[in-house]
This record gives structure tokens, sequence and C-alpha cells, in this order.
């Protein structure tokens, strides 16, 4: 699979000379935020790993290209398509994507992939996928991805449209490092804490890193979560939260939404419900993880 992929030529060059790179999703910007603020974010994001002293990778599949590094032209394109268009990738679309010469906008898990393949090591983004609320039998690929994928996924845990506590769970199943960068608890994405327990605090960027770099010296196969709490500034209280986001897993139930649509209707109809208000959050802790992956990875180029 390797030589399918297109790494972009500054990625390359960094990758070659071991300088640090950052890894960054494209379903954010097809499926998780409305245009513009995709691709305002995705670039705000870019500039805050290399504000960090890192190079962006942003990965997608372009027409059937698996492509590490994309250019602005590219973010640009994919974040103007129709809704829909853009195929959402995870582990088992990408092989159907590049088969079909299809776009395609690859998820935590379909990211996770072509980083590895690539040879980053790091990787930000806003939240991963979990358990959801009332289907426990919907498990997101990122679980089990980070339980066979040896990247770190820098992120502010998930979302609370789905089951936390479960999500935990699984976490656990799958033998996957929970480490809290300045926080003694899995963060809930909008709201500083889920309550529940992470399995090491750590307090700068570089300890985390040196926790990577001893799964890497163990051989581990698995990746790493490490999770940064949304900047205090911009934390949203849980319980304002809780009333749309019931709203929104009730209607997507009874109107029949499942499988890989579940997850971008609620995020669509959380943010129509808070009028937009949990967008400020979103797009602060996606630019702050860029920033802090980037520091993690300049970090974990040293180790
Ligand atoms: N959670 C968010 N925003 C997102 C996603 C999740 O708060 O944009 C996206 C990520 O790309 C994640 C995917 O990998 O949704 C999970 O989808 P599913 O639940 O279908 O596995
Ligand atoms: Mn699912």
């Amino acid at each position: 699979m390797r030589e399918h992929l297109h790494v972009s030529p500054e990625v390359a060059a960094a990758l070659r000379a071991g300088r640090p790179v950052v890894a960054l999703e494209s379903t954010l910007i097809t499926h998780g935020l409305p245009h513009p603020a995709n691709v305002e974010t995705a670039l705000a994001m870019e500039a805050a790993v290399r504000a960090g002293g890192a190079v962006p990778a942003t990965i997608a599949v372009l027409a059937g290209r698996i492509t590490v590094g994309l250019t602005r032209a590219d973010i640009d394109r994919l974040g103007s398509l129709p809704a829909g268009r853009v195929r959402k990738c995870s582990r088992r679309d990408l092989p159907i994507a590049v088969a079909r010469g299809d776009d395609g906008a690859t998820t935590v898990a379909g990211t996770m992939i072509v980083a590895q393949l690539a040879g980053i090591q790091v990787f930000a983004t806003g939240g991963i996928g979990g358990v959801h609320r009332g289907a426990p039998f919907d498990v997101s690929a990122d679980l089990l991805e980070l339980g066979r994928t040896p990247v770190a996924v820098v992120c502010s845990g998930a979302k609370s449209i789905l089951d936390l506590p479960l999500t935990h769970e699984v976490l656990e199943t799958q033998g996957v490092p929970v480490i809290g960068l300045g926080t003694d608890t899995l963060p809930a994405f909008y709201s500083q804490s889920s309550g529940l327990p992470v399995d090491v605090r750590v307090e700068s960027p570089a300890e985390a890193a040196h926790i990577i770099a001893a799964a890497r010296r163990l051989g581990a196969q698995h990746g790493l979560l490490v999770t940064v709490p949304v900047p205090d500034a911009e934390a949203l209280p849980a319980e304002k939260m809780e009333d749309a986001i019931r709203r929104a897993t009730d209607e997507a139930t009874a109107t029949n939404i499942h499988g890989k649509a579940v997850t971008p209707f609620v995020l669509a109809r959380v943010a129509e419900l808070t009028c937009g208000e949990s967008r400020r959050a979103n797009i602060a802790l996606l630019v702050n993880n860029a920033r802090v992956a980037a520091e993690i990875a300049v970090a974990l180029a040293k180790e």
C-alpha cells in the first residue's frame, strides 16, 4: 500500500530528515464543520502545527489517490464540495475510494492507517469516535484502530454525544494508554472533564513524548491517546450540551439513521440546536490540539 501513497514534497523531505511532522484528518473538514469554517479551521490547524515547530500533513483521498500533505487548493476544494460528495473513509472504505477514484475524507481510523504507512507518529484532531449512546454495538472503528495501529492521537477526548463510560472501557480492552496532559480525567470535548480517570497525568508535551517513545522502544503495535482539555475560556458546561445531545440522538434513532451517517448527523444537529455556540469551543480545541501535537512531535524527534 505504501507505494500508493502520494506524499507532498515538503512532508517527504521532513520525514526523510527525521524532522517533526503532524498528521491532520479530513473528515472534520467534510463532515464535521460547515463551510467556510471548515476550511478556515483546517488552515488554522496547519498554521498552529507550523508555529509549534512541525510540518503539517493533512491527509485525504483525492480522486482515488491517498494524499499525505494536502495543498491549500486541495483543502479549499474538499471543503467546498457539497455534503455527500465525499466518501467518509474509515478502515473499510479506503480500498473502495481508491478503486473507484473517489474523493474521500479520512476519519481518525483512516488517518491513523495512512499516517502509520507514511511514517508519521503524531496526529492531531478534535474528538475521536466512540461507543454510541443507546447503541452499544455501534463501536467506532477509531477505537479498534487505536488498538492496532501505532500512532499517537492528540485530542480532547470524545464528544458526550457518545456513551463515554463505554468508550473508556473499550479503550482499556483495546490496550490503549490514555494520557492526560494537565488533566486527571478524560476530557469530554466541549467540557474539560468527563469524570473518567486517565491512565497517567503528564504536565508537558515532552513528558507525553517520553511515553510514546517508550511504546516505540517496546515495539508496541497499538496507538496512544494524548488528551488535552478544551482551553478554559472556551469550555462549555456539560449540562448546557445535554439537552441538545439528547434531542439529536433521539432524532437519529427516530429517523432510522445508522452506520457511518450517525456521527455527522448528530454533530450537525447539536451545532444547530446550540446556535453555533459549540462551534467556537470546537475550533479553539482543534487549533490548540494541533499546536500541542507539534510540541509533542518536536520532543519525540529528540528522543
Ligand atoms: N467527532 C467529532 N468530530 C468529528 C468526528 C468525530 O467531534 O468530525 C469524525 C472523526 O473523523 C471521527 C469520525 O473519526 O467522526 C467517527 O465516525 P464514526 O463514529 O462513524 O466512527
Ligand atoms: Mn458507527
